[in-house]
């Protein structure tokens, strides 16, 4: 089985966890000759120079966390970091002195920067700092180009009204909580999605949307000219995971970006806001938790098949279930016979 999953940072990598489980992907050695295989198309609107460095967060949250390096407090960056670079920039008082570089995880950063100035491509980057993290997930960025996210701040009489900054600076600095009116990717028009992507979309038996945040990091994807049009061309079927549940989102600010763009925080607002596929958007199944379905057992919610199942990712075990239940959902034969 070969399976195609959108992600962003934290929700997606640990979709990923539970992907790799069921697919039997998680030993190194399994993994050659294994008839399955995943592909995860990734966010790159957050990323960002700083300090003249390329840094991709969900890229590196992904392969961190595959690769079992990720810090599991924070979500980002590496396990056992130490910040003696970034207290050294203190002392020069640059900025941004609001965003944390880890010594381990500059070293990320500077090979990546590095090889993009040698003329690489991003998604060849990507791969070769793969080989140290043999996370068993092909991590494709949906594309090489910039395409960043910026945020449009409300008019609220004083300096920072009306103005676009860069998504970093509302989410880390600001906390999400600066009024945005709206989200744009900076270099959309001109972007292309690689044709490592297209591929995996094309070529997928199941394209899933990873629990991720759905405007700054599946909207962001989605940004990228082509990539919709790919998810409504593509011969699989398209399930996606809710990111709320019971009305909330578990991790992240991601309520403030659905209330920035007028969409309700609840499972089936969100899967409005996607759309079927038998329509004009892109799905045709929908996982929610329990209790966040339709009432009255109705399984279709405006052409998307709604189906409950537990959602909480607590460990991969529990994520290879969920994992188990979009293969299930979209009429596929579960690997393995898990249900
Ligand atoms: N998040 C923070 O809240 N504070 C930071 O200083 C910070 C630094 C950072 C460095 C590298 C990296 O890959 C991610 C980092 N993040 C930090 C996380 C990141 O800003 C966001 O959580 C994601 O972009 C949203 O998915």
């Amino acid at each position: 089985m070969r399976i195609c999953v959108l992600a962003g940072g934290v929700g997606g990598a640990r979709f990923l966890l539970g992907a790799r489980r069921l697919l039997g992907l998680d030993d190194p050695a399994a993994r050659d000759g294994s008839p399955n295989r995943i592909d995860a198309v990734v966010n790159v609107g957050d990323d960002a120079w700083m300090h003249g460095v390329r840094i991709c967060p969900d890229l590196d949250t992904c392969m961190y966390t595959l690769g079992g390096g990720i810090d599991p407090e924070r979500g980002w960056g590496h396990a056992g970091e130490t910040w003696n670079c970034k207290a050294e920039l203190a002392e020069y008082g640059v900025q941004p002195d609001w965003f944390g570089l880890g010594d381990k995880d500059l070293a990320t950063h500077l090979v990546r920067t590095q090889m993009l100035g040698a003329g690489f491509r991003l998604t060849d980057v990507t791969e070769a700092l793969c080989v140290r993290w043999s996370p068993g997930v092909r991590l494709l960025p949906v594309t090489d180009d910039r395409c960043e996210t910026h945020v449009v701040l409300a008019e609220t009489g004083d300096e920072t009204g009306g103005r676009a900054i860069h998504f970093q600076e509302w989410w880390v600095r600001h906390r999400a909580a600066l009024p945005a009116t709206a989200f744009v990717q900076i270099g959309a028009e001109q972007a292309e999605p690689t044709p490592e992507t297209l591929e995996a979309i094309a070529e997928a038996d199941l394209v899933v949307v990873a629990p991720s945040n759905p405007v700054v990091s599946t909207g962001a994807i989605l940004a990228v000219p082509g990539i919709r049009a790919a998810l409504r061309a593509t011969s699989a079927p398209v399930v996606g995971v809710s990111p709320v549940i019971d009305g909330a989102v578990l991790r992240g600010m991601a309520d403030a970006c659905l209330s920035a763009i007028g969409v309700e925080t609840s499972a089936l607002a969100v899967a409005r806001h996607y759309g079927a596929r038998s329509g004009t958007g892109l799905l045709d199944g929908w996982l929610v938790a329990p209790g966040d379905g339709p009432a009255r057992g109705d399984a279709r919610v405006d052409g998307i098949a709604v189906r409950e199942a537990p959602l909480l990712m607590t460990d991969p075990d529990a994520t290879a279930a969920m994992v188990a239940a979009a293969i299930d959902l979209a009429g596929l034969e579960v690997p393995g016979g898990a249900r």
